[in-house]
């Protein structure tokens, strides 16, 4: 028998969302004239920016240069009242419960204060019943300024070094909001998760806490709950658990606040991540009753896996390799932002559509990066269903923090709460201490500045490991990435705080690494020249696609330094970079569709180097993960979809570079090799064809091979030298293929090589919601690519930078509800390839 909510009872716990009736004003700051004294409606769950935005008071902050324009916004107190009417029903307790809270807020209930919140991340939880009248209550939030408030916290706890202008770690509140180098600065408040009056009798659940374990085929869950209690009961409550067709009970005497419950399941079947098997879900009820009545009760979702990363030592250093259901794993890996400045707006919807891309570029693990937030649940329930692993940090990013009081208890209310909530997830893999502040401490000069000042490692070594072991006992913990695992378990207590250095924390060969140096300063083929155990960060810019650039910038001219270019890209010298890791490649256009087709090819094709040279040295290699999958905003950056959803080239390169079967050519020493990749659970076996061609596509070698690779597999063989040595290094290529896969390599940079204008013939023809648009090559023509939201800003096609050979053709598939034709699909700026770069040169 399953217990929901919706089987009510006189003394079932009962929620009424207060989401109704809000105004919002400005009440301190510089608040400009037009909006003094003004009372506006507001939305709850919401924020101050999408509110002033509904009602027409400012522009979107994401457009051109309003992100100054509006910074004034931050630097205000804002005041949220609403009405709501209340009877009282007989329940013992009342709470006013506030599931998300931005951030620093006072709330008073009919004049009377009922608190004040300092943390965003964390849920509260009220008693209001003495304050509460029968009929109208009066509901007021009032937020203070987050920008003064941080500025004014980073003083009163002591300075402490952190990256981007605003020290957001001196509040507890989405980091990146304050800006970051892809993020627009857009501090906002507001009530950004539910707001709820929950009323009850007795008891209810404080907290369900499943956790389902296997051995062979024999599962079993056991659920500990918390209860909170009402009032004095002299009798036993039951607590039950249902699961599979069977239910058990346990008694909860009067005075006991927790109790226990297990389940065993016989013939279990187990959740896997993508491409290892499937995600059965299990559902479990817990419901806590007082004789027949049901208090209160609880619904989720367990899967049978077990999970643990392997950092044995063996003879390349320290491993990091997720290991499910005892089968390693190699992760192709994204990392995740939240996917709008404003996370109110991310409904489930749109975590289903972000998550259906990740998995259609063959992803299977998805970071939450700790300068974001804690996602919702549907964000998790997603990651459940479509197997993406989920690597969650705690919320700390490239900063020290303190960990004196107020700090530290917040800190732990908030990793109480969250941990509590998201361990039920099978897609869970690992909890992670942070992002790079231990790297940070040890490689960004923090010491001297810190003057022996707390900066975190407190959090990171003690107690976020303890409260996962407290409450989510079975799940990996790492406490920083990137993280060398002999550098924390050698941590002297000699009292400076700093982790011995057996060794650096960002060593490639020990645990996880980010690779920030080819962007930052090196280029991109210095990937290869990398032996990394796990590379949890490494990725190159690129703009958005072209629709996103011209809808959120009306620049004019529009060029890549242009007013509102620049205020959208916020990286660090990052037009620089994008175009000194261009010039070696490619030549910088002077045009700037040219410019932003040159950049959106490069940042795919350095992210497409650096995968398939990682994966080549797999198992070696256990996973890469890409910074970053999505944008929050319309933003040159790192990301494969950028801010208005929309695929970026980069997006198709990570689906090649991460298919089941990957075969790729790499260069070793003075060799090519190929290295016959396979992430499935079959064996690969074929003739491997090796040929050299010319430009022309005439044959100029070629030689077979046998391979048989067997499943989850990586094999590496030497390219034939009569195919791997070139008469003429910039006419020539190599291709090797095995079965319907190949791979190709070029001798020479495409700006060396004697590519000629592109000759390409197209045909459309219509097909389901769209059109198939066949590209066929009348030469050598590399990475078309059809940039069809030129066309119709709302088209979508599957798939770009295909490299076609004399003769060959490749068919994209476009939805598009316009009318197109094949001179439209062939236009210069939509059938784009690196030939038409190429031609750029003198
Ligand atoms: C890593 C991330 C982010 C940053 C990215 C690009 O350090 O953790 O802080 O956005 O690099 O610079």
């Amino acid at each position: 028998m399953t217990f929901t909510r919706t089987e009510t009872t006189a003394r079932l716990i009962q929620t009424r969302l207060l989401h109704e009736g809000w105004s919002a004003e400005a009440v301190g700051g510089p608040v400009p004239e037009y909006l003094r004294g003004r009372a506006l409606p507001a939305v709850v769950p919401g924020s101050i920016h999408t509110d002033l935005m509904a009602a027409g008071l400012i522009d979107d902050p994401y457009l051109d240069d309003n992100e100054r324009l509006l910074a004034w916004i931050g630097s205000c107190d804002w005041r949220y009242s609403t009405t709501f009417s209340f009877s009282d029903d007989g329940h013992d307790r009342t709470q006013l419960v506030f599931e998300g809270v931005d951030t620093i807020a006072s709330i008073e209930l009919n004049g009377h204060a009922v608190a004040d919140t300092k943390n965003m991340h964390r849920t509260y939880r009220f008693d209001v019943a003495p304050l509460l009248r029968q009929g109208s209550n009066d509901l007021v939030v009032t937020f203070s300024s987050p920008v003064k408030y941080a500025d004014r916290a980073s003083l009163d706890q002591g300075y402490r070094p952190h990256v981007n202008h605003h020290p957001y770690n001196s509040i507890r509140k989405m980091a990146c909001s304050f800006g970051w180098d892809w993020g627009i600065d857009t501090a906002s408040v507001g009530m950004w998760r539910p707001v709820s009056l929950v009323s009850w009798s007795t008891a209810r659940l404080a907290s369900v806490r499943p956790t389902a374990t296997v051995q062979d085929d024999r599962g079993s869950v056991v659920v500990r709950a918390d209860v909170e209690r009402g009032g004095a009961a002299n009798s036993p409550l039951t607590l039950r658990l249902s699961l599979s067709g069977e239910t058990v009970e346990v008694e909860v005497q009067p005075d006991a606040l927790s109790a226990e419950l297990e389940i065993a399941v016989d013939d279990v079947e187990r959740w896997w991540p993508a491409g290892h098997g499937a995600q059965p879900l299990y559902d479990v009820d817990v419901a806590l009753l007082d004789g027949d009545t049901v208090l209160d009760a609880w619904a989720g979702r367990v899967g049978f896996r077990t999970v643990r990363i392997d950092h044995e030592p063996d003879e390349n250093g320290t491993p990091f390799t997720f290991i499910v259901n005892d089968r390693p794993i190699f992760v192709r890996g994204v990392n995740w932002i939240p996917d709008d400045a404003f996370p109110h707006r991310v409904d489930r919807a749109r975590y289903d559509r972000r998550l259906a891309q990740a998995r259609a570029a063959n992803i299977n693990l998805v970071r939450v990066w700790g300068g974001g937030i804690y996602e919702s649940s549907d964000f998790y329930d997603l990651c459940d269903e479509r197997g993406l692993l989920v690597w969650q940090d705690f919320l700390f990013a490239c900063a020290a923090y303190t960990e004196d009081e107020p700090m530290r208890s917040e800190v732990e209310a908030e990793a109480r709460d969250n941990i509590a909530r998201i361990m039920p997830h099978p897609s869970l893999a690992l909890w992670n201490g942070n992002n790079e502040n231990i790297w940070g401490f040890e490689e960004w000069n923090w010491e001297p500045r810190l003057g022996g000042r707390s900066w975190g490692l407190g959090y990171y070594l003690e107690l976020l490991p303890s409260l996962v072991a407290e409450l989510d006992p079975f799940r990996p913990y790492t406490p920083g990435s990137p993280f060398s695992p002999e550098a924390a378990r050698s941590d002297a207590p000699d009292g400076s705080g700093a982790p011995a250095p057996a060794h650096h924390p960002n060593d490639p060969l020990h645990g996880s690494t980010h690779l920030w140096e080819l962007w930052n300063r090196q280029d991109y083929p210095g990937y290869r020249d990398v032996t990394a155990r796990f590379v949890a960060e490494f990725g190159w810019q690129g703009p958005p696609a072209w629709s996103t650039l011209t809808r959120s910038l009306s620049d004019d001219p529009l060029t890549p330094e242009s007013p509102g270019m620049l205020v959208h890209q916020k990286a660090m010298e990052g037009n620089d970079k994008l175009i000194d890791g261009l010039v070696a490649h490619l030549p910088l256009p002077d045009d700037m569709n040219d410019w932003h087709w040159a950049m959106s090819l490069n940042q795919a094709t350095a992210v497409q180097v650096a995968i398939e040279h990682f994966r080549s040295i797999s198992p070696v290699c256990a996973g890469t993960i890409v910074w970053q999958l999505n944008d929050c905003w319309p933003v040159t950056s790192w990301a494969a979809i950028d801010g208005d959803g929309r695929e970026k080239p980069l997006f198709h390169a990570v689906k090649h570079a991460y298919a089941d079967r990957l075969l790729t050519v790499q260069p070793r020493g003075e060799h090519l090799v190929v290295a016959v990749v396979n992430d499935s659970d079959e064996p690969w076996s074929g003739e491997l064809a090796f040929s050299r061609h010319d430009f022309d596509g005439r044959v100029l070698s070629t030689t077979t091979g046998e391979a048989l690779v067997g499943g989850r597999s990586t094999l590496v063989l030497e390219v034939p030298t009569d195919v791997s040595t070139p008469l003429d290094a910039g006419g020539e290529l190599v291709s090797v293929t095995l079965g319907d896969v190949r791979a190709l390599w070029f001798f020479a940079e495409y700006r060396d090589s004697r590519l000629e204008p592109a000759d390409l013939l197209t045909r459309v023809e219509p097909g389901p919601e769209g059109y198939a648009v066949t590209v066929t090559a009348r030469n050598l023509v590399r990475d078309v690519a059809l940039l069809i939201d030129r066309l119709d800003a709302q088209a979508t096609v599957d798939d770009q930078l295909q490299t076609l050979l004399p003769g060959e053709s490749a068919t994209f598939t476009v939805r598009s509800s316009k009318q197109l034709t094949a001179a439209d699909v062939a236009d210069h700026l939509v059938l784009r390839s690196a030939n038409q770069l190429v031609e750029l040169l003198p």
